[in-house]
Parts: structure tokens; sequence; C-alpha cells
């Protein structure tokens, strides 16, 4: 049981349909600890950096163009196991696969819409909440609730 902290985003077509309460609210309810928010547009530079291991992949340049189509909410969050436990809670990349109560199994029908994203392993987590977030944005504090969440 380890402390992990994951990179979640509200991806363009999750903002534009008005689900960033929706997806939030899924993680806070969860029990992680919220460290970073903030409503924002994503220059193509850091889309790319971001998805840098997919760069040989046919549809990396819509990939492109749709995370940087609007503003993202850029998340990092906090928790025992945070990094495959919010993998699960999203569901699967296709969203016709992913599995009802997960985010994309609930909200989305396509791969290229599949509404958020989410640090794939705890090395991933660290790596890109320190791209998407500057050091005084980031917020550490006690949750009064954490005693309720683990003995
Ligand atoms: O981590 P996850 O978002 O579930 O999938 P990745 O394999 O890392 O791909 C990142 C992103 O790329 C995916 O969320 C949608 C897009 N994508 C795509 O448009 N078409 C594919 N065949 C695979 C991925
Ligand atoms: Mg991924």
């Amino acid at each position: 049981e380890q402390v992990e902290e994951t990179y979640i985003m509200v991806k363009p077509d999750g903002v534009q349909r008005g689900l960033v309460g929706e997806i939030i609210s899924r993680f806070e309810k969860k029990g992680f600890r919220l460290t970073g928010l903030k409503l924002f547009q994503c220059p193509k530079e850091l889309a790319e950096e971001h998805y840098k291991d997919l760069k040989t992949k046919s549809f990396f340049p819509k990939l492109i163009n749709y995370i940087t189509s609007g503003p993202v909410v850029c998340m990092a969050w906090e928790g025992v196991g945070a990094v495959a436990s919010a993998r699960k809670l999203i569901g699967s990349t296709n969203p016709l696969q992913a599995e009802p109560g997960t985010i994309r199994g609930d909200l989305a029908v396509q791969t290229g819409r599949n509404v958020v994203h989410g640090s794939d392993s705890p090395e991933n987590g660290k790596r890109e909440i320190a791209l998407w977030f500057k050091e005084g944005e980031l917020c550490q504090w006690t949750a009064v609730q954490a005693p309720w969440l683990r003995e």
C-alpha cells in the first residue's frame, strides 16, 4: 500500500459537455486527496510532450488537435494505490469497452473523445504532474477525513 500521485485531466470534450463536476466528484468521493486543480488551455508543445510515447502512432496528430481544441481541467490527486485505482475509475481507453460504472463507460462512446486522462504508472504520475503544474500551484493539506479512510 503505497501513497502515489496521479495526474488526472478532464479533456476538452469533458469541459464542453459540462462533465467537470461529475468527473471531479468521482475521485473526491473515492477518498483521494486533491493537491492541484486548474482550468488551462494547453499549448501544442505541452500536448506533444505529454503524449511523447505515442509520437509514432497514426492517430498522434488528431490526438494533439483534440487535446488543444479547448480548455482542459488539470488535476493532481494523491492516495494509496491512486494510480491503478484512478485507471479503474476511468475505465478502458475505448469507451464502448469500458465497464458501466466507470467514467468512460458511463459518459463517453469514442476512443478519440474519451473525456478524461489518467497516468498509467507512479513514475508517469510524477512526470505528468511536474509537466502540467508549476511548484507554487500544488498544495499539500491534511484532510479531516483521513483517519476515516485508513485505519
Ligand atoms: O491511457 P489511455 O488514455 O487509456 O490510452 P493511451 O493508450 O495512453 O492513449 C492516449 C490517448 O490517445 C487515448 O486516451 C485516446 C487516444 N487514442 C486514440 O485516439 N486512438 C487510439 N487507437 C488509441 C488512443
Ligand atoms: Mg495513457
